[in-house]
């Protein structure tokens, strides 16, 4: 079992998940205070910011691994990884292959998806107000490590991988990140059309806007297949990161031509061939919060002499 060190209270399974929570937004409000004393680096806030949101977690909420916990985080996740077959995996990658994008809803629990809004809301708070991304070592102990260490999770992704690409699957390490947007900065972060450097992409949504703007993500799927050289996708990278690229796309969207619109679903599993497909979101209101955990798999130019050179290895 689990027990987190970074608690600063104990974990009694008598306690209420959202007495946890409460607790853990005070520990933050008093972090808040600590790093505007301090002046603190953002690295180390980090930190604290898994501190925080360790000392939420009850005991109980064990790794995926472990037999019947009490209470237990990801289970719906995990009873539905548990029953995939061969033929579901060949659906999943054909819709992605043909309709740009799979979606699997409630995919994560009200409280899954409450504790994870806990984190966004302190790293937020911590970060003064703006957009930050919290990537894997800042996830560390967070219901998202769990589900990314989760075998039957991680081997979602490789079969998808087989079944998709008809190639032998890598090992599987994620590049996870959980995106939070909001404030003035949620402008710099929105439709900037890109490809991931990641064959397959996972989308969780943990907090989606229910009024305003929702933040939609975009996707011309499939536009390019996995190129068989590093140079190759940076051709196609150039192109596409350049201003006027991103001006056409933009007129694009706006006439409504092409362009995929999904309005994201709290706890939904999105699964698309992020490499592949041209993507991005729209922005929502500066006062609103759209957080996405995100978990990247299959680098197809990790072996690449020419990416190493370049310092992107
Ligand atoms: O948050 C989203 O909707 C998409 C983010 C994305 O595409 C990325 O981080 O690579
Ligand atoms: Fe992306």
């Amino acid at each position: 079992m689990r027990i987190p060190h970074f608690a600063s209270f104990s974990c009694r399974s008598d306690i209420s998940l959202e007495t946890y929570i409460s607790r853990g937004e005070k520990e933050g409000e008093d972090l808040l205070k600590l790093s505007s004393q301090t002046n603190e680096a953002p690295p180390s806030i980090k930190l604290k910011i898994k501190a925080v949101f360790l000392s939420r977690k009850p005991a109980e909420l064990t790794s995926c691994s472990e037999k019947e916990p009490i209470m237990s985080s990801i289970s719906n996740a995990k009873s539905w990884l548990s029953e995939l077959s061969d033929d579901k995996i060949n659906a999943i990658a054909h819709e992605m292959n043909t309709e740009g994008i799979y979606c699997h809803s409630d995919f994560l629990s009200a409280e899954d998806l409450a504790r994870m809004r806990g984190v966004v809301y302190s790293a937020i708070s911590l970060g003064g107000q703006q957009s930050v991304s919290l990537k894997n070592n800042e996830l560390a102990g967070s219901d998202l490590e769990i589900l990314a260490n989760c075998p039957e999770f991680q081997s979602l992704f490789s079969r998808i991988y087989s079944a998709g690409l008809g190639r032998a699957p890598p090992e599987v390490h994620f590049y996870q990140i959980l995106r939070c947007l909001t404030g003035k900065s949620v402008l710099s972060h929105s439709l900037m059309f890109h490809y991931d450097s990641y064959a397959v992409t996972a989308l969780v949504p943990v907090e989606i806007p229910q009024s305003g703007k929702r933040g939609d993500f975009l996707i011309i799927p499939n536009t390019r297949g996995i190129r068989s050289n590093y140079l190759f996708n940076l051709v196609d990278k150039v192109i596409l990161d350049n201003a006027l690229t991103q001006r056409i796309l933009r007129t694009r969207l706006s006439l409504g031509k092409g362009i995929r619109r999904v309005a994201m679903v709290p706890g939904s599993l999105y699964l698309f061939w992020g490499y592949r497909s041209i993507h991005t979101n729209e922005p929502v209101d500066e006062g609103a919060v759209r957080a996405t955990a995100l978990f990247h798999y299959a680098d197809p130019h990790a072996e690449s002499y020419l990416k190493r050179r370049l310092g992107r290895g």
